[in-house]
């Protein structure tokens, strides 16, 4: 493989958008293992992607970190020797790891920090991307791998008079590096996402008053967070081959996976007993519990007021408990955060706590916040009001395939993909963890690595075969947007004003974007396809390679 390099055009095999856990891994199988000439393209100064710019206070990883990392496909000996300090790593610690990643597998000199991709434009002629960034560089490649993360575009809500507000306004996703001081402070957080609930107690600390504007109560579950003990970081890496054995079999990419029974079919008494074991083990275990808890209302009702009771038990005052208590959406349909004392935050007497599904939020004036109740008056705004998800930085790209149609345009009434990797009419154009693949809904690593894996497997068989471009026929993504909904009709998630549906972003359209098939399942119809010649994809030979 070869790359040229000329004064106005570089041209290589393969670009990269992104140098977080996706990228570093992509590069990697590119170059390291494919040995082609490969480039990753990343706005930020450095590597990390959402461990780059989330770094607000408490800002924490929801998985368990000894399986938020790279298995063992990436380096047996990395794991044998990062020592990871917390069960939730904290995203300093995550961050140090992926530059440790970096400089371990010599990955900086081919990423170009600071850049921002503007535009990526199919050359049919050429058969290859055309690429412009913000500074009017071009870059030329035969393959564009996005590797831009699920949450990387912020939600910042047109409020109006937003920009007038005489304070120091945040957004979490946008964290300044040298840090914020709350000391004495007057603080609005706006948002109880799991960003939010993670912010909100560290900034009760500090602040000398914090007012939470809440729309939606989450169904926060406790993280139970506590060091690595040696002794457990060795049990860890004994039981590593059984550990991503399962991640990679399991519904959520988890190395537990979801019991095989139905939350009714149990007596009440040893129903509230699981829960009560599972809530205490702490982390996502809780939505592992039943196999119909997203499937069956009933059930999932069973799960949603212990939780509620669980808020109740916790804060003092029951008016602000009932606030807090989620009515309007099944357990676990939209992301429910990890909570390290967020509900005794509330028994703070600097915390106020408003609910603005109630009177929403009217206007940012110069001094503060106003709502249909009033005033409130504070020095710092915190915006914690989450990400354009999955699609956000994907359409920010200007990706415009074959027939002139951009992405955007394309996907105007959703996402529409195979396997949520490639789509219709954008050859040799590879999504990691797009809309349409397990992506959110499973623990990100895994699916990262599944799918990174997946395309290096499909360039070797593309190279090997002497396959100039590939792309998915309109039939085969027909087929899977089929199955995709199918499988999305029959849980609850349609049920609930999610991000994950989209309904967090105004004119956005309304759909499950990731996919709900389970990740072990999912992973086998990806093999499937790749094992079959690349069914459902057309692959032409290199007639372009001679031009
Ligand atoms: P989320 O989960 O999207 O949370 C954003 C929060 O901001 C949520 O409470 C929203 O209320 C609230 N929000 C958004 N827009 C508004 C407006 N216009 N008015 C009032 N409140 C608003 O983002 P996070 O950053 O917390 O978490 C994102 C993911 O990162 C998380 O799920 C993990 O996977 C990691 P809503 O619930 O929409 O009513």
């Amino acid at each position: 493989m070869s790359e040229t390099v000329s004064t106005d055009l570089r041209e290589l095999d393969a670009l990269v958008v992104g140098a977080g856990f996706s990228g570093l891994y992509m590069l990697h199988r590119l170059r390291n293992t494919l040995g082609m000439s490969a480039l990753v393209l990343e706005a930020a100064d450095d590597v990390g992607g959402t461990w780059y710019w989330n770094r607000y206070p408490g800002a924490r990883c929801d998985s368990e970190s000894y399986f938020y990392s790279f298995s063992d496909r990436l380096s047996e000996d990395l794991l044998e020797e990062w020592t990871w300090s917390e069960r939730f790593a904290g995203q300093p610690e995550i961050l140090r790891y992926l530059q440790t990643v970096a400089d371990r597998f010599d990955l900086r000199r081919d990423i170009r920090f600071r850049t921002t991709v503007t535009a990526a434009s199919w050359d049919d002629d050429a058969g290859r991307w055309l690429v412009d960034t913000r500074d009017g560089e071009r870059f030329a490649a035969r393959f564009l791998v996005t590797a831009v993360g699920c949450l990387s575009t912020t939600n910042l809500p047109e409020f109006p008079g937003r920009d007038s507000f005489r304070g120091d306004s945040f957004h979490t996703g946008l964290w300044p590096h040298e840090g914020v001081d709350f000391t004495g402070k007057r603080v609005a957080v706006i948002g109880t996402g799991a960003t939010g609930v993670q912010l909100i107690p560290e900034v009760a600390q500090e602040a000398a008053h914090v007012t939470v504007f809440q729309r939606t109560p989450n169904y926060d579950i406790a993280g139970g967070n506590h060091p690595v003990t040696p002794d457990f970081d060795r049990k860890i890496k004994d039981d590593y081959p059984q550990i991503w054995a399962r991640t990679r079999e399991t519904a959520f990419g988890f190395p537990y996976d979801v019991a095989d029974r139905t939350a009714l079919s149990v007596p009440e008494e040893e129903r509230r007993e699981i829960f009560e074991e599972a809530w205490a083990k702490g982390g996502f275990r809780l939505g592992t519990t039943f196999n119909d808890l997203l499937l069956d209302e009933d059930a999932n009702e069973t799960a949603a007021e212990f939780l509620r009771n669980k808020i109740r038990e916790r804060v003092d005052d029951p008016e602000i408990a009932e606030m807090l208590a989620p009515k309007d959406h099944p357990f676990f349909t939209k992301r429910p955060p990890l909570e390290n004392g967020y509900y005794e935050t509330y028994n703070r007497d600097n915390v106020t706590l408003v609910d603005v599904n109630k009177s929403p939020i009217e206007a940012i004036t110069p001094a503060g916040v106003r709502t249909a109740d009033g005033e409130y008056e504070v020095d710092s705004i915190v915006y914690a009001t989450g990400f354009d998800a999955m699609t956000g930085t994907l359409f920010k790209l200007g990706i415009r395939g074959r027939d002139g149609l951009t992405l955007a345009e394309k996907w105007a009434e959703g996402p529409r993909s195979y396997l949520g990797i490639a789509t219709h009419g954008f050859p040799n154009l590879f999504m990691i963890t797009g809309p349409q693949s397990p992506s959110v809904l499973s623990n990100m690593p895994v699916s990262i690595e599944q799918h990174v894996d997946w395309v290096a497997g499909c360039l070797r068989h593309l190279r090997e075969q002497g396959v100039a471009r590939i792309e998915p026929t309109r039939e085969a993504e027909d087929g899977w947007v089929a199955h995709h909904d199918e499988v999305t009709a029959t849980t609850l998630l349609p049920r609930a004003n999610s991000w994950w549906v989209g309904a967090n972003i105004p004119g956005k359209h309304r759909s499950l974007y990731p996919y709900v098939g389970g990740v072990g399942t999912y992973r086998g119809i990806c093999d499937d396809v790749a094992a079959k010649g690349y069914e459902g994809f057309t692959l032409s030979r290199a007639d372009v390679a001679a031009a």
